[in-house]
């Protein structure tokens, strides 16, 4: 599935329909008076959050949307009728911002809620609003108010209740795949992950959903490597799982490492609870594993948990550690609203 968290598009709500001018013509009847109708009014553009789906990806391919406008009002009393409403459908966790990409209009964090981003033009009054006791055959109508238009950018963070952090290469994806379903590409280079990756975990009869980032380098909060751009999706997490590649050279510069991202980046994350791990202790030594782990003890300030997210040992502890900081958590079938598949050992 192709992934997409920014987007910009073009959005246009409805043209009110003109008043009408017209007078009630029959047979027999002198001076039937005015009778024409009001304009409909123009259709909004209204962004809604809605389930089962979490990119953007949609507004890539079309970034136009406009509603309809309202019809012009008709004679016999008839009013036009109001365009339709234009609704695009986005993923819970959707902003809409501005052209400037600055001033948040809307906050769609929840599936279900929905903002009006354009208004319709109201319907101008037909003929027949200007009737009055001194002005009896009123021949001006107003014309229909034009709608609204401008260009928005949506901005997608995913709703995960936990997400990892780490290093290219400590093993955050190799984490992901042993507790979900989430299929996650794995490989022992840097940057294998390029966006990131949701799973639901289950455990203890509770889910979370968790999700997987690509890594951080030094100077990511001024664009190295992939940046941190992708920290917003870990936003809105209640807790951070932060891998630690045991095989590193320095566990403890690692560790200190992403915490400098996270502090750069800021939006709270340095103040989340934080399940500090030590993966890869498979391929440690026992002496390496006493070293490494002591390293990340001093800079974490908590003793780390020690994992092998390949073979499985420790994972079991980290998830509950994980589910511990971050209760309560939904409960488990809850989770079918996001659309992922559970996992079940
Ligand atoms: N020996 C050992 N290797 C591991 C373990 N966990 C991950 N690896 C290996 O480490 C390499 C990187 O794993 P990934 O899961 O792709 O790492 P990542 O943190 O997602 O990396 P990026 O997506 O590039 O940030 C792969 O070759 C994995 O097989 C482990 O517990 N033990
Ligand atoms: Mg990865």
């Amino acid at each position: 599935m192709k992934f997409l968290d920014e987007a910009k598009v073009y959005i246009r709500s409805g043209d009110g329909g003109n008043g009408c001018v017209s007078f009630r013509r029959e047979k027999f009847i002198e001076f039937g008076g005015p009778n024409g109708g009001d304009g409909g009014k123009g259709g909004d553009v209204i962004a809604e959050a809605v389930n089962g789906l979490n990119t953007l990806i949609d507004y890539r391919y079309q970034q136009h949307y406009k509603a309809k406008n309202g019809r012009a009002g008709m004679g016999k009393d008839r009013h036009g009728a109001s365009g339709a409403d234009m609704v695009m459908k986005v993923p819970a966790g959707t902003q809409v911002y501005e052209e400037d990409g600055e001033t948040l209009l809307a906050d769609l964090a929840a599936v279900g809620q929905h903002a009006v981003l354009a208004r319709g033009g109201n319907g101008g009054f037909g003929n027949t609003r200007f009737k009055s006791a001194t002005n009896r055959a009123p021949r001006n109508a107003n014309p229909g108010q034009p709608g609204e238009e401008r260009t928005i950018r949506l901005r997608l963070k995913l709703i995960a209740d936990a997400g990892i952090v780490g290093l290219p290469n400590a093993g955050k994806s190799t984490f992901l795949a042993a507790v979900s379903a989430a299929r996650p590409k794995i490989a022992d280079y840097p940057f294998t992950t390029l966006h990131p990756q949701l799973g639901v975990v289950e455990i203890d009869g509770r889910g979370f959903v968790l999700a997987d980032i690509p890594g951080l380098i030094e100077g990511a909060h001024e664009g190295i490597g992939l940046g941190d751009r992708f920290l917003g999706h870990v936003e809105r997490c209640r807790a951070l799982l932060h891998i630690v590649d045991g095989t590193s050279e320095h566990a403890g510069e690692a560790y200190k490492t992403v915490r400098t991202e996270l502090a750069a980046y800021g939006e709270g994350l340095t103040d989340k609870s934080e399940i500090v791990v030590l993966n890869k202790a498979d391929a440690l030594t026992p002496e390496q594993l006493k070293q490494q782990t002591a390293r990340l003890e001093r800079a974490a300030k908590t003793a780390p948990l020690v994992i092998s997210a390949a073979t499985g040992a420790g994972v079991p502890e980290a998830v509950r550690a994980l589910l511990q900081v971050m209760s309560p958590v939904r409960a488990a079938d809850e989770e079918a609203s996001i659309g992922a598949e559970a996992w079940s050992p």
